[in-house]
């Protein structure tokens, strides 16, 4: 077993002082008043929430622990998750014994392939994927030992073996998805001796799947594997698992968050709009046919899918991480040579539609990532936010495992009437 228990809890421990030296500096310090603005916009730049993971600063991007986008995005989606639970990157050691142990745990039951195979055929696969996890809730080790009756303070590491158990399956069942709902249904086994990310490039069975292929899937798991704890799918597992509603349940309910087409759906409604252009306007495509486009799809009501980031303002540097693979394996692939041209045109007519109203015109990851996939013959686009959510699963996990093993309560805002608010404002 690698070492990951014991640097879990030792993180926990240093989190534990961290909020008691907090809690001794000023339990009682307000860090952020709530407008009435806030409560009908989102709760957007409510500061409301602790989350060790992961941070993103609104200029330069995700953070996971101190390294920033460009220091980890070389690394194992392993070696991540790693880094999202402890602050840190694990010894040279940790990947093999890491791969040993996620190997007893790999196979899928035979009644969750039963149920995804009695599925209509139009079935998102998103649907799937949620199902898929949430049918396999009956294994979990948290809720068999939490019926025993456990202590508060070993919530998290009967979480951590859900996890593992999960993470463990994932390229197998995200796999065996896409061969199911787009394939023959035939199945391809799981290979001990390829990484995570590896597997899951070989399981798909794509014809043109080998070595690049399985380093964009990597990059793919990598970038995509949290972002913080107030988005969509974050915070919805984090709620659910706050019920202590087992780790099954609270990834399944995240996912659902993420099928949204204003989050993990973006990466595809982006390659379908970059698709039209590419079907009106072909190879010549010109900057100023880009623009037209642009202000056509603006003028419709419709939003520029991967521009805008409810955090970011400035180029998302997992975008721009993506953009660098682009260049050296795909550079004359079409559909990557309209993004580049969305690049150049999109941000400067954002800066100023509609009286500048767009808050961060600049790309966020979806803008780029789906064009990638498509040039290695991933062509289902309905796919792409299966592969989002098989990597931000790494982050749900860790993000629950650290929010029970620093004892957090469950989560339970305070809601309001109109008539309430009204009342509050005739007192002013
Ligand atoms: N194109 C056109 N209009 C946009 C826009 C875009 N790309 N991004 C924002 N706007 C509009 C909003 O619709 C909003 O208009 P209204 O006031 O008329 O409602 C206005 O600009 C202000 O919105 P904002 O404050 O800039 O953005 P939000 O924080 O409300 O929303 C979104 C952030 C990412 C949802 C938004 O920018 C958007 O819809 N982008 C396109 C979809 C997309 O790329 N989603 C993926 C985001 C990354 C992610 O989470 N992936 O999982």
């Amino acid at each position: 077993m690698s070492n990951l228990k014991e640097e879990i809890r030792n993180n926990l421990n240093k989190l534990q002082d961290e909020i008691n030296f907090i809690f001794a500096q000023g339990r009682d310090t307000v860090l952020s008043e709530v407008t009435v603005g806030q409560v009908y916009g989102g709760m957007r730049g409510l500061t409301a929430l602790a989350c060790n993971t992961s941070y993103v600063d609104p200029y330069s991007g995700l953070h996971i622990g101190e390294y920033t986008t460009e220091d980890f995005s070389s690394r194992l989606p392993e070696e991540i998750f790693f880094l999202l639970c402890t602050g840190k990157f694990p010894e040279s050691d940790f990947i093999g014994k890491f791969r040993e142990d996620l190997n007893q745990r790999t196979s899928v039951p035979e009644y969750t392939w039963n149920l995804l195979r009695t599925l209509p055929k139009d079935t998102h696969p998103m649907t799937m994927l949620s199902l898929g996890i949430l049918s396999m809730e009956k294994e979990s080790v948290f809720k068999k030992e939490y019926q025993k009756g456990i202590q508060k303070s070993q919530y998290w590491e009967y979480t951590l073996e859900d996890a593992l158990n999960v993470i463990a399956k994932l390229p197998e069942l995200a796999a065996g998805i896409y061969r199911i709902r787009f394939g023959d249904g035939n199945l391809i086994p799981h290979n001990p001796d390829l990484d995570w990310a590896g597997n899951l490039a070989n399981m798909l069975g794509l014809p043109n799947s080998g070595k690049d292929f399985s380093e964009l899937i990597r990059l793919y798991l990598v970038l995509h594997c949290d972002h913080e704890g107030g988005n969509v799918s974050a915070f919805t597992s984090r709620v659910v698992n706050s019920a202590l509603s087992d780790l099954y349940y609270a990834i399944s309910a995240g996912l659902n968050g993420l099928a949204g087409p204003l989050h993990g759906l973006a990466n595809q409604e982006c390659l379908k709009f970059i698709l039209k252009i590419d079907d009106r306007y072909g190879d010549s495509l010109t900057e100023e046919e880009v623009r037209k486009y642009v202000f056509e799809t603006l003028d419709s009501g419709k939003v520029i899918p991967g521009y805008g980031h409810a955090v970011l303002r400035v180029t998302d540097p997992r975008f721009t991480a993506f953009m660098k693979f682009g260049d050296t394996y795909c550079a004359e692939n079409n559909c990557f040579k309209i993004t580049k041209k969305l690049f150049a045109v999109v941000p400067g007519i954002l800066k100023t539609y509609k009286g500048g109203k767009v808050a961060n015109p600049w790309p966020n990851v979806d803008a780029v990532s789906g064009s990638l996939l498509y040039n290695f013959g991933l062509d289902q686009f309905d796919y792409y936010t299966v592969l989002f959510g098989v990597s931000r699963i790494l982050g749900f996990c860790a993000q629950n495992i650290l929010a029970l093993g620093l004892g957090q309560p469950i989560i339970r805002p305070k809601s309001v009437t109109n008539k309430w608010i009204i009342d509050k404002l005739r007192e002013r």
